[in-house]
């Protein structure tokens, strides 16, 4: 009998013992990327769909105000989001371009569990520039961005995950705004003080006149430049500012999921994007998670304001590594 117990109580300890090894090495930071740290399950994010996601933009041709290829994909993502469940609002709003042209902008709209109290906000901006200004050649500063990774990027990522909200729905409430007019700011050579805040006019609209009375959020994320291949996403300098805890949080979580190639955890630069109105004049605590090149003139990737900004650039494995860090952060949070 005591014979007995005492092999019982060494098995348990070999077993016990076993299992300690199994954790520890899973913990090991060279253990298999596909370590599932999420606590709480949710649908896999499909880099496939978001990339399909992209093309569909693309097809259109470049997405500038004013144009039919514009309206064209409004009617599109409209849809998207009425297909994936969403209750959408599009919000019109006529705002000045710098250079005084009366742009006809539409900031879309799509909420799951719409009156949920804690929220969180994701946004993109949907619409492309006008001139690639950035171009090698100068032939080229006159044609438009066909905008795979600048505008395409950031709203494929976000319909994708529009696709799982509506297959599980998260138990907070979640608001997905694509801005429009972000990228009809002033050329460099052209900077006036009149200019400097003539990107980002949707969400400096939005941010003003809110889409719904009283409208809060607990913080809002920013994808902007997400799907080129090999991205590095920096701690962007006014996120830090406005909400320093929820860079660190993001940062982390990409971290534990295997991305830390991606999100480098160090300063980049400070950059004026649809955050910066969503933090300063709609008071929302927001980060910008966005591409930026430290060997480049531009400070951002080398097809940026280009003609080169084509699909050639995108890659499922970056898409993924925003994709799942965001979806992750979402489904993790407390109502
Ligand atoms: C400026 O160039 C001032 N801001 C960059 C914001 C941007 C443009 N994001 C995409 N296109
Ligand atoms: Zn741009």
């Amino acid at each position: 009998m005591l014979r007995q117990f005492i092999i019982a109580i060494s098995m348990l300890t070999i077993l016990a013992s076993s299992c300690t090894k199994t954790t520890k090495s899973s913990n090991n930071e060279n253990s298999d990327k596909s370590t599932e740290t999420t606590l709480v399950s949710h649908p896999a994010f499909s880099a496939d769909s978001a990339y399909f996601f992209i093309q569909k933009q693309v097809d259109f041709g470049p997405r500038v105000p004013n144009t039919p290829q514009h309206t064209a994909c409004a009617d599109y993502l409209e849809q998207q989001l009425k297909n994936f469940g969403a209750e959408v609002m599009v919000q019109k709003a006529d705002v000045r371009a710098f250079d005084g042209t009366m742009l006809k902008a539409k900031n879309i709209i799509g909420s799951y569990n719409p009156e949920a109290e804690t929220r969180i906000l994701l946004f993109a901006h949907w619409d492309t520039r006008p001139w690639a200004d950035h171009d090698s050649n100068p032939e080229n500063y006159k044609k438009p961005v066909l905008g795979a990774n600048d505008g395409g990027s950031g709203v494929g990522v976000l319909l994708e995950m529009a696709r799982i909200f509506n297959i599980q729905k998260p138990t907070v409430g979640v608001d997905i705004i694509f801005f429009d007019a972000e990228d009809y700011g002033a050329p460099n050579d052209m900077v006036t003080q009149e200019t400097s805040d003539s990107w980002c006019l949707g969400s400096q609209y939005w941010s003003a006149n809110k889409h719904k009375a009283g409208y809060r959020a607990k913080y809002g994320i920013l994808l902007d430049m997400v799907g080129a291949k090999g991205a590095k996403f920096y701690r962007e300098q006014i996120s830090d500012m406005y909400a320093k805890y929820l860079v660190d949080k993001v940062w982390q979580k990409a971290a534990e999921l295997g991305f830390s190639n991606y999100f480098i955890n160090q300063t980049g630069g400070a950059i004026t994007d649809d955050h910066l109105y969503v933090n300063q004049i709609g008071g929302i605590p927001s980060i910008d998670i966005i591409q930026q090149e430290k060997n480049s003139d531009t400070g951002f990737g080398f097809y940026w304001h280009t003609v080169n900004d084509t699909m050639e650039n995108i890659d499922k494995s970056t898409l993924n590594a925003v994709g799942t860090t965001v979806l992750s952060i979402v489904y993790n949070e407390i109502p």
